[in-house]
């Protein structure tokens, strides 16, 4: 089992389809975000999707018919998970799931830098729960936080960005109940990602 959702956060085709080729056999998924879409276009999504599960983080968070626009775009191109922000509210989180159809959808609700205002993440919590998300989005290096979310959340899975380059580290971070971790910069700007990626699994006891 492989617990690394790899962030690709590079603008450039070649090497955002070299490096999915590479690494999809050792990580679990790979995470699309805004600056590779916006360089490529949204049928990126569906190219790497040959290679391995995509996530798509647009950390959505506009009003219900938005958020269904955006998510059927990444339901076109056969995303296998979807990102929405939940602080819109109820309304805008419903639009997301039910557009989502098999996608699985992650809701953010706290997030990695300590400047993220979080008086409302129980609530966010509550309410993902009750629309029936797949999982969460909560901080990977912000520990304290990441242990109280795991034990508000039950079954839902949980995904954690912040590791490496923002600090966190990958075994606190699984150990205070992640399920994933999100990792980026550490992989793609490491000489040998693919390298990189084995021993980060090895670390996690993962093959
Ligand atoms: O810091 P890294 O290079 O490992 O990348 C982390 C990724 O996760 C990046 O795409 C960023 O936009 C996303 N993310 C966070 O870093 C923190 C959050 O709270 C939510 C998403």
């Amino acid at each position: 089992m492989n617990r690394i959702i790899f962030a690709l956060d590079v603008y450039d085709y070649n090497e955002a389809l070299n490096l999915s080729k590479e690494l999809s056999n050792d990580v679990f998924a790979i995470k699309v975000n805004w600056p590779l879409v916006m360089n490529n276009g949204i049928s990126i999504v569906k190219e790497i999707s040959r290679y391995s599960n995509v996530i798509c983080d647009f950390k959505i968070a506009d009003i219900d018919n938005t958020n269904r626009l955006i998510t059927e775009k990444a339901r076109e191109n056969n995303a296998w998970g979807i990102i929405t922000h939940s602080f819109t509210g109820r309304r805008s989180l419903k639009a997301v799931v039910s557009a989502a159809g098999d996608m699985k959808v992650f809701s953010l609700v706290s997030m990695s830098q300590e400047s993220f205002i979080d008086n409302y993440t129980d609530d966010l919590i509550k309410m993902s729960m009750e629309e029936n998300v797949y999982g969460l989005v909560a901080p990977g290096n912000r520990i304290d936080i990441l242990r109280h979310i795991r034990s508000m959340s039950g079954d839902l899975k949980i995904i954690a960005p912040g590791i490496g380059a923002q600090g966190g580290s990958i075994t606190d971070a699984i150990m205070a109940g992640a399920d994933y971790v999100i990792i980026g910069r550490s992989i793609y700007s490491d000489p040998e990602p693919l390298k990189k990626v084995k021993s980060l699994n090895e670390i996690l006891g993962d093959d």
